[in-house]
């Protein structure tokens, strides 16, 4: 046999699934809103119509997909208008205490059809373009991206401004508007290539700017002494320039902001030279200012110790600040009479999230407008400091952890520094009060590490610094206490807590998998869009012929709408009846695609020494983003491409296996690709994954889960049942007992299939053209392999088999898969964003809520 046909329902087009979920709906009678009223469609109409005309100045004939996208974005933005400003008067008037998540990082992909689907004007628009004669998802797909992130540090905090919204939270977002966003990954030669990512090159419709609340940043110059105490002087001034951009809660009339900066030269940039009559020279000079918000450092779980980095980290949180401490005293808060001029309600009104310690110069940057600009006395400026900063961690890599230097930080910001130096002061006194003689201890948490060059531990500054420290999974968190930060935890344990990640229900199903959507919401109704637990209801349909027929039908045409992206955008031709195998995610050794590149291998090795054998046909997809200067993240992309060129080109292979390298993998690709996938490969090392949300991107998505004990998954499975996630190989324990006497060569010499494969790596049979172009892989797996995929390798490939056996029996699968769904409500964000409130912002989301009153807006007429 060379191919299994899963189900005999496949011969049912698209129509067919169509037919299906409309014929249930009817029957059912639940009222899922497909068709919008007339009246709103005309409205709309005329909008549209408006911005095409004046806005866009183009006319039907000439708009191109753009304009019309344009006109569309600016349409739905006017329903925005009127609940953003209500809202933030709100807050004024009601002066609740708000939330700041500070991040360097928002990966927020599009905007259009989130913002479409939260307002619930979808049907309308939908109507409107169809009655225009315009196709909608051919608009949609004109949008650029947001790609102000490297993967999921950024898209958590997209998914968290989201549930904040929905959850009505006073929440605002603070980060840095990029002019070029992550790059544009392209494969030339099956090589990554990087292209500039010109997202705001034709406009951005979303965002708007607020020169009126524009900031001053100091940078370098020096520090003078007087009676009054420091005092920063002589410094370089960059202004930051707020971009608002509204974030709609879902159907609740909550719109929040996400402000992000843009750095402009001030006026008085180069003074000099306009003085000295260098008038060309100055204003060519203006872009070393202007540099500081130009691009987004492309690295995930790296630290990159350049100056540049340093200015934007400062950039960020100056201005941040600066600007919530303006908020804080306007005479705008209702409630705060009395109170605007004095500081000591400021943490009872204000909660700063640090999303990882990216963000936290915040904390002396805050100490020093305390203690410089308004006069506070240290003992009070660092009691507020700790009450109002709050520290989540997002790795435990030693590489990822940030450590600037102490040259740097003396030239670029000295009174910073010296507040760390006064901070590291009053910080060891306590240690040494609390473990008097115990010398070593002193030195392992000091703020300032001196052995070699002298550098600021960041995260060590960030748990001093905040009430709060929290990683984004249980075993995460048990890690920080147990091993990185332990000296800490036995310092401050009620300091420490567990916040498992989550993603939005809506982007990441509502919006990104409509037939899905269909089936779950006619099944157990639409409760589960805003209170994600209820998917457990589905459980009791696991017999029920008609939900599995649905499920097994609504994944099929997910798979065959990627397989006809992936003929149009890479002419790669995949049968949608094979097994979806997808691993998309950042590309990084501890990720180990190189292991699903050896199961490949060995995949191939058995076809072709047996090709009568039974095979259950497979494409596996492979996705993501090297960082630029990563050398070995890079030669694994061009391996997977080179696996690929043998594998699709051996015609003896026929339909039975298929490679596909997934160009320029980013938020609204992973939209398309989520939903798609029969088998989500979530393989890092147990120990190495803080969290992962990919992960329960696709469990939500109704894939099941290849895995090891690692971040997220561990919670996964325990929610899904052990019986329905394929696990397999060490648990953290086990890696940890293993590596001291950890010699991998000893898997390569008694495993023949493992040596096979990793000879076809190491003697060109993957790269004929250049024979020892994967040898350094090679030499990597075999005689160092920190990651410790051969010792994983034949439980992985066990794993694998039982996943080709259920695979074989499609009904089972399928309600394996209902099962996954029902168990996926636990990694909602929303659930996330109420664990943060309840156990770190000191705030109860019910009594936090400030519902609005529902306007019906007229901001399109
Ligand atoms: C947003 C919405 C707008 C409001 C502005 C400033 O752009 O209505 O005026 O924020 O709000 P605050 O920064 O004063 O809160």
């Amino acid at each position: 046999m060379s191919s299994v046909d899963p189900d005999p329902l496949s011969r049912l087009g698209v129509r067919g699934l169509e037919a299906l979920v409309d014929d249930d709906t009817k029957k059912r009678q639940i009222s899922i809103r497909h068709i919008a009223p007339k009246e709103s469609i005309n409205t709309l109409k005329d909008a549209f119509n408006r911005h095409l005309h004046y806005t866009m100045a183009k006319d039907r004939n000439e708009a191109s997909d753009w304009h019309l996208y344009m006109a569309l974005a600016h349409t739905v933005k006017d329903t925005l208008v009127s609940r953003w400003i209500r809202t933030q008067q709100h807050y004024y008037k009601k002066d609740p205490k708000r939330v700041y998540y500070i991040s360097l990082e928002f990966y927020m992909g599009r905007t259009l059809t989130n913002t479409m689907v939260n307002l619930d004007i979808q049907p309308a628009c939908e109507g409107t373009m169809r009655k225009l004669g315009l196709d909608m998802e051919e608009l949609e797909n004109s949008e650029e991206d947001a790609g102000l992130g490297n993967g999921g540090l950024g898209r958590l905090a997209a998914c968290l401004m989201d549930s904040m919204a929905t959850l009505g939270m006073a929440a605002y977002g603070y980060g840095i508007r990029y002019d070029y966003g992550i790059f544009e990954q392209k494969i030339k030669g099956g090589w990554q290539v990087e292209e500039p990512d010109e997202w705001l090159r034709y406009g951005n419709p979303w965002e708007h700017a607020r020169p009126e609340f524009t900031i001053p940043v100091h940078y370098y110059g020096n520090i003078e002494h007087n009676e009054q105490g420091s005092k920063w002087v002589n410094t370089q001034v960059v202004q930051a320039i707020p971009y608002d951009t509204p974030i709609p809660g879902f159907r609740n009339n909550t719109v929040n902001t996400m402000r992000l900066w843009s750095a402009k030269a001030s006026d008085s940039f180069n003074l000099n030279f306009f003085n000295n009559g260098e008038y060309l020279k100055a204003v060519y000079d203006r872009n070393l200012a202007e540099n500081i918000s130009r691009v987004l450092y492309p690295n995930d779980n790296v630290f990159e110790g350049r100056e540049l980095r340093l200015k934007q980290e400062y950039f960020l949180v100056s201005a941040s600040l600066q600007d919530i401490i303006r908020r804080y005293k306007s005479p705008k808060r209702g409630g705060a009479h009395g109170f605007r001029n004095s500081f000591s309600i400021f943490s009872q009104k204000v909660a700063l999230q640090l999303n990882d310690t990216h963000p936290s110069l915040a904390i002396p940057e805050l100490m020093r407008l305390l203690l410089d600009e308004n006069g506070l006395a240290w003992e009070n400026a660092w009691e507020i400091v700790q009450n109002t900063c709050a520290y989540t961690n997002h790795t435990i890599l030693p590489e990822a952890l940030e450590r600037w230097s102490t040259q740097l930080l003396e030239k670029v910001l000295p009174r910073h520094l010296q507040i760390i130096y006064i901070i590291n002061h009053h910080f060891l006194d306590d240690v040494k009060q609390r473990y008097p003689g115990d010398e070593d201890r002193v030195r392992r948490m000091s703020i300032v590490e001196e052995e070699g060059e002298k550098r600021i531990n960041m995260a060590h500054l960030s748990i001093v610094g905040s009430h709060a420290v929290n990683g984004v999974a249980r075993i995460h968190s048990n890690l920080l206490k147990s091993k990185i930060f332990k000296d800490f935890y036995e310092m401050y344990p009620e300091k420490f807590h567990n916040i498992t990640n989550g993603i939005t229900p809506r982007r990441w199903l509502m919006v990104c998998n409509s037939s899905l959507t269909k089936i779950i919401s006619n099944t157990i109704g639409t409760e589960w869009l805003t209170n994600l637990h209820f998917l457990r209801n589905l459980e009791s349909f696991q017999t029920e012929e008609r939900v599995i027929r649905l499920i097994i039908e609504s994944k099929k045409e997910n798979k065959r709408k990627l397989a006809a992206y992936l003929k149009q955008n890479g002419n790669f031709e995949v049968n949608p009846n094979s097994m979806f195998d997808v691993h998309v995610k950042r590309i990084h050794e501890y990720k180990r695609q190189l292991l699903n590149c050896l199961h490949i291998i060995t995949l191939y090795n058995r076809i072709k020494a047996n090709p009568d054998m039974e095979v259950v046909p497979r494409t596996v997809i492979i996705g993501g983003k090297a960082a630029p200067g990563y050398f070995m993240a890079k030669l694994i992309i061009k391996l997977v491409n080179n696996i690929a060129q043998v594998v699709n080109n051996d015609e003896s292979i026929q339909d039975k296996l298929k490679v596909v390298f997934l160009q320029n993998y980013r938020v609204s690709l992973a939209e398309k690709v989520i939903p798609a996938a029969d088998l989500s490969q979530q393989i890092s090392t147990a120990g190495t994954e803080a969290s992962g949300t990919g992960n329960m991107k696709f469990m939500l998505n109704g894939a099941l889960t290849i895995g090891t004990l690692d971040g997220a998954n561990v919670e996964m499975r325990e929610e899904v049942g052990e019986e329905n996630f394929f696990l397999f190989g060490m648990n953290e324990t086990e890696v940890e007992d293993a590596r001291p006497n950890y010699y991998p060569k000893k898997y390569y010499d008694e495993d023949p299939e493992l040596k096979q494969a990793l000879d076809q790596i190491n003697n060109g049979f993957f790269s004929p053209e250049d024979q020892g172009l994967f040898r350094d892989i090679y030499n990597q797996l075999v005689f160092s392999d920190r990651y410790m995929l051969l010792a994983d390798f034949r439980s992985y490939i066990e794993c694998q088999k039982r996943v080709d056996e259920l695979y074989c029996r499609p009904r089972e699968w399928a309600r394996v898969c209902l099962l996954n769904i029902a168990a996926a409500g636990k990694f909602s964000s929303d659930r996330t964003v109420t664990e943060y409130a309840s156990k770190i912002w000191g705030v109860d989301p019910s009594d936090y809520k400030l519902p609005l009153p529902h306007v019906v807006s007229n901001d399109s007429h």
